[in-house]
Order: C-alpha cells, then sequence, then structure tokens
C-alpha cells in the first residue's frame, strides 16, 4: 500500500442555478441567493487548500445548464487556478444537467483539471502531492441529458493501481423521487472491485455503504425550500483500501430549513408572536454562522387555532416576523419565507367520541372510516360522485378523486369537527 492520502468528494454544484418559487424576498434575499452556488464553489476551494488536499473528485452537475453560463464557467476556471497554483488536482464528470451535448464558450482547462469523456469510462493516475501514485480515477461523463443505461456495470478496475476511486453520475436502487438515469444497484456497485464510489446525482446526501464506500455527497449549497439542511462535502482520508474515514464539512452560505412551533397553552396571537420571534433568533444562532430561509409550520392543538385558520392572520404574523428579522447585508441572517398553519382545534376527544349529539356521531363516523380504508374510498368517492362525473368540473380532478388520500381525510376531520364542535358550544352558551 501506499502513503495516506487525503482528496474531497464533492457533486451537483449546479453554479448559477436559478432561485425559482419566491416572488416576494427583500433585494438582500435575493441577490445572496443567487449568488449562493458561487460562493459554495468559493468555499470548495478554500477548504481544499485549507485542509491540504491531494486531490479533488467531482460527480456531476457542475454547471446548472447544459448550456453553460459564461458566468459560471469563468467563475470554475478562476478557481480551477487556484487550486493548480495550490498543486491540487481536480476530476470531474458531466451530469444529466450539464451533459457535454450542450452549447459552451471555448475556454482552455489548467493543466490540473481532468474531465471525463462520454464516449467510454476512461480512467486516470491520481498523485500524492509528492509524487506518488496513490489511486486511479475512473469515469464517465454524460454526453446527452438522458442516459438510460447502466453506465456502472461498465466500470472495470485496472489493476496496478493501490485504490480505485469510481466517478458516477446516478440513480442509485430507484429512487423515485429522481430522474432514473444511469440506473444500477447497490449491490452491483458494493462487489465491483471498487473502493470509493463517488456518486452525484441526488441531491441529499447520504453514504449507502463503507468498504466499499458508496456516498452521495449530495449538493453544495441548497437551492430551494425542499433542500433543507446543511450542505457541503466530503473530505476523504484513505490510510488504506481497508481504512477509509469520510468526514462531512458544509460549504453553504445560506441554508433553507423547517421548524415546527406547538400552539399548546398560547391564548393570544400576542404571545403566538413573541415565541416565534424568540425561537427564530434562537434558530439564527443555532447555525455557525449561515443565513437561514425558513418555513414555520404552526402545530398541535390549542385555543388559538379557531384563529389563525384565517390566511389573514398568518399572513400578519409572517409580516411581523420577517419586519422584526429584515436581513441586512454583510451578516448572516434569517428570513422566514413561509408560515403556514397545520394546527388542530382544541377538543376533548375521548369525552366528544361518546357523546350523544352531531358532533359525536360526526367524530365516530370519521374513526370508523380512518380504521377501514376500503370504507373511506367509497364513501369518498360516492361523496364527489356528483362533482367528479360533472362534464366540465370532473376533469379538473378525476384522477385525484379516484384514488382519495388518507389525508384529506384528516384534514376534513378536523374542520368539520372544528366548525360543528364550536357553533355547539356557542349554542350552549347562548
Ligand atoms: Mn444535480
Amino acid at each position: 500500500m501506499s502513503m495516506p492520502f487525503r482528496f474531497i468528494h464533492a457533486a451537483d454544484i449546479h453554479l448559477d442555478s436559478p432561485f425559482r418559487g419566491l416572488t416576494k424576498v427583500p433585494e438582500v434575499v435575493r441577490a445572496e441567493l443567487t449568488d449562493a452556488t458561487f460562493a459554495a464553489l468559493k468555499r470548495l476551494t478554500d477548504t481544499a487548500i485549507a485542509e491540504k488536499v491531494d486531490f479533488i473528485v467531482i460527480a456531476g452537475d457542475l454547471f446548472d445548464e447544459a448550456d453553460r453560463s459564461l458566468r459560471a464557467q469563468l467563475a470554475f476556471l478562476k478557481e480551477w487556478e487556484r487550486l493548480a497554483d495550490n498543486g491540487i488536482t481536480v476530476f470531474a464528470i458531466h451530469g444529466n444537467h450539464d451533459h457535454l451535448g450542450g452549447k459552451r464558450a471555448k475556454l482552455t482547462l489548467p493543466s490540473n483539471v481532468h474531465i471525463f469523456g462520454a464516449e467510454e469510462m476512461s480512467y486516470r493516475p491520481a498523485f500524492h502531492r509528492n509524487g506518488e501514485l496513490v489511486a486511479y480515477i475512473y469515469g464517465m461523463s454524460y454526453g446527452e441529458r438522458a442516459v438510460a443505461s447502466n453506465i456502472a456495470a461498465t466500470y472495470q478496475t485496472a489493476p496496478e493501481a493501490p485504490y480505485h476511486i469510481a466517478l458516477l453520475h446516478a440513480n442509485v436502487g430507484g429512487d423515485s423521487g429522481h430522474d432514473p438515469y444511469a440506473p444500477c444497484t447497490l449491490e452491483e456497485l458494493a462487489r465491483s472491485g471498487f473502493d470509493y464510489w463517488a456518486l452525484g446525482h441526488i441531491h441529499k446526501r447520504q453514504v449507502l455503504s463503507e468498504y466499499p464506500h458508496v456516498v452521495y455527497a449530495g449538493n453544495t449549497q441548497g437551492r430551494n425550500p425542499k433542500e433543507t439542511g446543511a450542505k457541503g462535502c466530503y473530505i476523504v482520508d484513505v490510510i488504506d483500501s481497508r481504512n477509509t474515514n469520510a468526514k462531512f464539512t458544509t460549504l453553504d452560505s445560506i441554508r433553507w430549513l423547517e421548524e415546527d412551533v406547538s400552539i399548546e397553552g398560547l391564548a393570544t396571537e400576542q404571545q403566538l408572536l413573541q415565541l416565534l420571534s424568540h425561537q427564530i433568533g434562537v434558530k439564527l444562532d443555532e447555525e455557525d454562522g449561515c443565513s437561514i430561509m425558513l418555513r414555520v409550520r404552526l402545530k398541535g392543538r390549542g385555543p388559538l387555532h379557531d384563529h389563525i385558520r384565517s390566511a389573514y392572520v398568518c399572513a400578519t404574523i409572517l409580516e411581523q416576523l420577517q419586519s422584526e428579522y429584515e436581513p441586512t447585508q454583510g451578516m448572516p441572517w434569517i428570513y422566514v419565507y413561509e408560515l403556514v398553519a397545520e394546527t388542530g382545534a382544541e377538543l376533548d376527544w375521548e369525552a366528544l367520541s361518546v357523546e350523544d349529539s352531531f358532533a359525536g356521531e360526526l367524530l365516530r363516523l370519521c374513526n370508523r372510516l380512518e380504521e377501514n380504508k376500503e370504507d373511506w374510498r367509497s364513501f369518498a368517492q360516492s361523496a364527489l360522485q356528483d362533482i367528479s362525473s360533472h362534464p366540465k368540473l370532473g376533469r379538473i380532478g378525476r384522477s385525484k378523486w379516484d384514488k382519495p388520500s388518507n389525508h384529506w381525510l384528516e384534514q376534513a376531520k378536523e374542520l368539520t369537527l372544528s366548525l360543528v364542535a364550536e357553533n355547539r358550544v356557542d349554542n350552549n352558551r347562548s
């Protein structure tokens, strides 16, 4: 075995990715969101230099678009030159987002950068910074957006290297949440003879296996409300093929998070606002200097449920929080982009379930439907019959109405019972 070495495994940088879906954000937030993928790339270089890695591997989707923006290409060039100045080599493949069929400027890459071609799998030697051969890096880029074949099956190790690192942009194990590109199974990767599969494509980081290591690095910067949590890369220390240690490190400057806050025990909107304000302050301190895009979900049961069910009240509270935590440039900020109420009425469900009243009868019906999914399906279908058979309205949602979701039942139960039970209290009072 050769000497120990260190490399970075990154993927899915999606440089110059546009932020879609949020129309009303302050200018500071918009500008920093737009620059966030660039900031992550810069931090990747900084980290590689500070951690004295021998080389970097990037497993596809370096760019967000196959027709790469000039700004993105120049940014990569600049970072790669910084790496070259520090004796760090880069090995990269391109994925479905930046496949080699797209348009791009003709730039000459520095000699420390190797991009794998799309014709077939090929390999290159990787060296320790003292010049000793420590590994072979294998890879194959996408030549077009949709690669439907199992390209991992074409990967083969060359015997003479001490350690084998395979770069692959693929959907391993058929994750239904992602495009099924270059499909393959974990089992076939695990028995292929490679020591480390450096994967890209799925943006959530995960270590699927150790010895051999099969690892998704995740993306380097979250780009939308679905890409929550810390994002970055793995720093991998290899002593030998039976002693490999992958350590996650963050590269993101803006983090998408979700926070649940319970309304239990709160009597007024003012108390809710104070609680939210406090929680948000705590959150900002927790996330090691990152700015935060926060979605707050109100949960639990309490007297406030009736008030915050109104979209107006939620919107007003959200505005208050946004103005209290107004983002300023140059320091970490927190921006609450959404506040949703998923709360329930404060009801004595046990007493209600035996009560001789319309509300009691309604609850017993809901409970029966919850227990028997067949009953629920036929109940929902007959209730929706008129609307789903309507020539125009029916077209809107027939495919959904044919398969009524359990979530609808939960929502209907909450909504109807809080309305019915509320009226019942009012009647008792009058
Ligand atoms: Mn990607």
